[in-house]
């Protein structure tokens, strides 16, 4: 029966497409009903005429698959009534706690600071999101590459940078991670593997799937020992963005080690995402270009967890990429010169009902997987540790003027001929920056 691998796959949702099981079977695809989108009300309403038609299209191919992760929780607690197994040890949840609450603590502070002046350009903040990052990041190998936006910080601290680079890279000092030159937009770490934010939307999709490229070309052509990951993180807004497809495509087609990340927050700066998008179903455009398509709701950790131990695993294995749509919002203005007041208040006082931190914690909590004082603990030492990373922001020096012009050409005859006939970089004044050109 055609629909059968379907079947088992409403019963075991995290059972993304393996080439293996597709060969065998002739699936079709499970489509998502419209309660898949938790928040937004006129979403759903629109989604339940989307899937009238979708039925037949589902059949597209026999080896893709989308799949709903909203059921694991509960799955997972039912599967044995009578001591239901946990999603997570005590050491995980404290792990996945504490790095959500240095997200939110960090983001919180970048506020204070950007208004008292230490930080310059846009600031955007990552508040509301962090299941994403958290659920996805903390998966990850150090040699796994992370590649963002430009609400880059939070996904930079989950990868490892410490606190104090991020916070001094953002007041544009010496000691940040780019040596105070990228700022808020910017934040790369070689040690770390974070290859970058990119401030024009999508930017960052194809360095994530040159990086993938990269891990597959020394595995198979150079026969090293590398079964890295890369994961690309971008929102819904950039989904109609060229270099979005472009980059499925070669991703599927050369069955690159990536996931695709959405973070489907709902808007583009103050753009509607059901406005700006023919099909708001994000996920659907793995399948279409033969990759598994997955939605999640994105403000739960442990469903964005379980979605993302699967996708980075197939591709670990070599079985190419995923793109997982994760529903999430933003808890403040698109960046902080955005005094937000596009986005309808009920639609904020909703979200706000649904703020990750907060279910992770009553999970933690109802499951005595951790006591209320272990993690005010947690809390504090957060505390100190932004604390800390803004004192060393502020007192570390700023960059001298001549750091202006490194990096900018990899050969700096390319700032070119001033007007004595010489190469401008041979004059002292220039790299001191007192040179009048
Ligand atoms: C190529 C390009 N076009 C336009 C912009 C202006 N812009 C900045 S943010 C943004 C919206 C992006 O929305 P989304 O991808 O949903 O990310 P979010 O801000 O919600 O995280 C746009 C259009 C840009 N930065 N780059
Ligand atoms: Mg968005």
């Amino acid at each position: 029966m055609a629909c059968s691998a379907a079947a088992k796959i409403l019963h075991n949702p995290l059972l993304i497409s393996s080439s293996r099981s597709a060969e065998k079977s002739d699936s079709c695809c499970k489509i998502l009903g419209p309660s898949s989108f938790l928040g937004s009300t006129s979403l759903s309403k629109k989604l339940v005429s989307v899937n009238k038609g979708v039925s037949r299209a589902s059949r597209r191919s026999a080896n893709v698959v989308a799949v709903s992760s909203d059921v694991v929780k509960e799955k997972k607690l039912k599967s044995n009534s009578a001591a239901p197994s946990l999603l997570i040890t005590k050491e995980e949840g404290l792990v996945l706690y504490e790095d959500m609450i240095l997200g939110r603590v960090f983001e919180d502070m970048c506020a204070q600071m950007y208004y008292r002046g230490k930080m310059f350009g846009f600031v955007h903040l990552y508040n509301g999101q962090e299941a994403v990052s958290t659920g996805f990041i903390k998966l990850l190998k150090k040699e796994d590459c992370v590649v963002s936006t430009y609400r880059d910080h939070v996904h930079a601290l989950s990868k490892g940078v410490p606190a104090r680079e991020v916070m001094s890279e953002l007041f544009g000092k010496t000691t940040g991670c780019c040596r105070g030159q990228g700022g808020s937009m910017h934040m790369f770490s070689k040690e770390h593997n974070v290859l970058g934010g990119f401030a024009f939307i999508g930017e960052g999709i194809p360095v994530a799937t040159g990086a993938a490229f990269t891990s597959k070309y020394k595995r198979e052509v150079l026969k090293e020992d590398c079964d890295e990951v890369t994961l690309a993180f971008f929102g819904d807004g950039t989904c109609n963005n060229g270099q979005f497809f472009e980059c499925l495509n070669m991703a599927a087609l050369w069955k690159l080690p990536i996931v695709f990340v959405v973070e489907n927050n709902l808007w583009a700066i103050g753009m509607s995402h059901l406005r700006a998008t023919s099909d708001p179903q994000i996920w659907k455009k793995g399948p279409a270009f033969g990759m598994p398509g997955v939605h999640v709701d994105g403000m739960d950790v442990l469903k964005v967890r379980e979605v993302a131990n699967e996708a980075i695993a197939r591709a670990r294995r070599g079985e190419g990429p995923t793109l997982v749509e994760c529903e999430t919002y933003r808890f403040r203005g698109h960046s902080l010169a955005d005094p937000d007041e596009l986005r309808d208040p009920a639609e904020k006082a909703h979200y706000a009902t649904r703020d990750p931190i907060t279910a992770l914690k009553k999970y933690i909590l109802e499951n005595n997987l951790a006591s209320e004082a272990e993690l005010k603990a947690i809390e504090k030492k957060i505390d100190e540790v932004v604390e800390d990373a803004v004192e060393f922001a502020d007192e570390s020096p700023v960059p001298a003027r001549s750091q202006l012009l490194e990096n900018v050409f990899a050969d700096p005859r390319g700032f070119g001929i001033g007007p004595d006939g010489k190469y401008r970089c041979e004059d002292p004044k220039f790299t001191e920056g007192t040179a009048q050109v």
